[in-house]
């Protein structure tokens, strides 16, 4: 109970529907696994300090990360494919679910987070504020000392960090991660709104297969809740005919080919209603107008990613065990996922969709 009484009131609330409601749910216990205790802030005299990403230019002719494709070509096609993203607004008429809303958590630099980590100093709710300091180390387990509720960077500013890599002499393919300090998700219990997997840290990620002349999108790869939507090339909406778009649902991140909501689990929805609610009424990132970061290879990173890319552990302390099923766990970041440099199996999105959900605006599968 010493865990408990450290974490804040929604999640507490949370925590105490999901043991009342356990049963119900047909699960054995509920485990509280990693709930890592806020840290106490206080008024921070001075500006936020801000480490800038370290951009590292991709020159032709040159295969630094040893993957066998020239890494000019892994930097022209990382920007000749990187999508447009477009967030969530709230739109009464057509909502429903808790994340029927604004997006209010938006991307952030690795840099600058861990800048804030290791110093203890952080914005929240427009206030400068200080903690203790963190320590970053590759053998950590996983992130702790920051508090809940971080929102990101101005739309815009963050990085995409990307992972291009060849398949066969004429395809490749491009990954574009994303990270989002944090992951705000309700659910309606009974009826009733409340927290439902919320974390600490959030990692974010779409790839698509391309091929290499002419440049040509093959298959995309939509990613979130630990699952992996398939589309064919030819479903994909693109943006100056080369940048594909992901819809990002709201607070939970994860990523659509279209505006769309889809329940994340298979209880009725009387009972539990957990939607991505995606509908791209909110702004809108050009990410290829912005910092790309290549995140290089595994064995191999770039300069910008050299600090962290072989960090294995969680980006953050959060995280519930119900029964068998893991909830709001803080992810591990994009070398440690079994999707890096591997894409599928997965499921055809319009399956996901019949079976689970809508699309927006009338718009039909076909
Ligand atoms: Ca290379
Ligand atoms: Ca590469």
């Amino acid at each position: 109970m010493r865990i408990f009484s450290t974490l804040p009131r929604r999640r507490k609330l949370g925590c105490l529907l999901l043991c009342l409601l356990s049963p119900l749910l047909g699960a054995a216990s509920v485990h509280l696994l990693q709930a890592g205790a806020e840290p106490v802030l206080a008024p921070h005299a001075g500006p936020l300090p801000v480490m800038p990403d370290t951009l590292e230019a991709l020159r032709a002719g040159e295969d630094l990360d040893g993957d066998g494709l020239d890494d000019g070509l892994e930097g022209a096609l990382a920007r000749h494919h990187a999508p447009c993203y477009r967030f969530n607004a709230a739109d009464p008429a057509a909502g429903s679910g808790a994340q029927s809303r604004d997006e209010e958590f938006f991307p952030g630099s690795v840099a600058a987070f861990l800048t804030s980590l290791e110093l203890g100093v952080w914005q929240v709710d427009g206030e400068t504020l200080s903690g203790a300091p963190g320590v970053f180390a590759l053998d950590q387990p996983r992130l702790l000392g920051y508090p809940s509720g971080l929102s990101g960077q101005p739309l815009g500013t963050a990085p995409v960090y990307t992972h291009v890599y060849p398949v066969g002499l004429d395809r490749a393919v491009c990954e574009y991660w994303i990270f989002y300090p944090y992951d705000r998700a309700d659910a309606r219990l009974l009826g009733v709104s409340v927290p439902w997997g919320d974390h600490r840290g959030d990692w974010e990620h779409t790839a698509f297969r391309v091929r290499l002349e002419p440049p040509e999108i093959e298959h995309g790869y939509y990613y979130g809740h630990a699952r992996c939507l398939l589309v064919p090339g030819q479903d994909l909406e693109l943006v100056d005919g080369s940048h594909p778009v992901v819809y990002v649902s709201q607070g939970k991140h994860a990523s659509y080919p279209r505006a769309c909501q889809l329940a994340t689990t298979g209880l009725p929805g009387f009972l539990l209603a957990h939607d991505d609610v995606a509908n791209g009424r909110g702004p809108s990132w050009q990410s290829w107008q912005g910092p790309l970061i290549d995140l290089g290879e595994r064995d191999a990173p770039r300069a910008g990613a050299a600090r962290w890319l072989a960090f294995a552990g969680r980006w953050g302390p959060d995280g519930f065990q119900l029964g068998g099923l893991d909830i709001g766990l803080s992810p591990t970041g994009p070398a440690a996922k079994r999707s890096w440099g591997n894409h599928g199996p997965g499921q055809p999105w319009r399956e996901a969709v019949e079976a689970r959900g809508r699309l927006f605006d009338g718009a039909a599968l076909d």
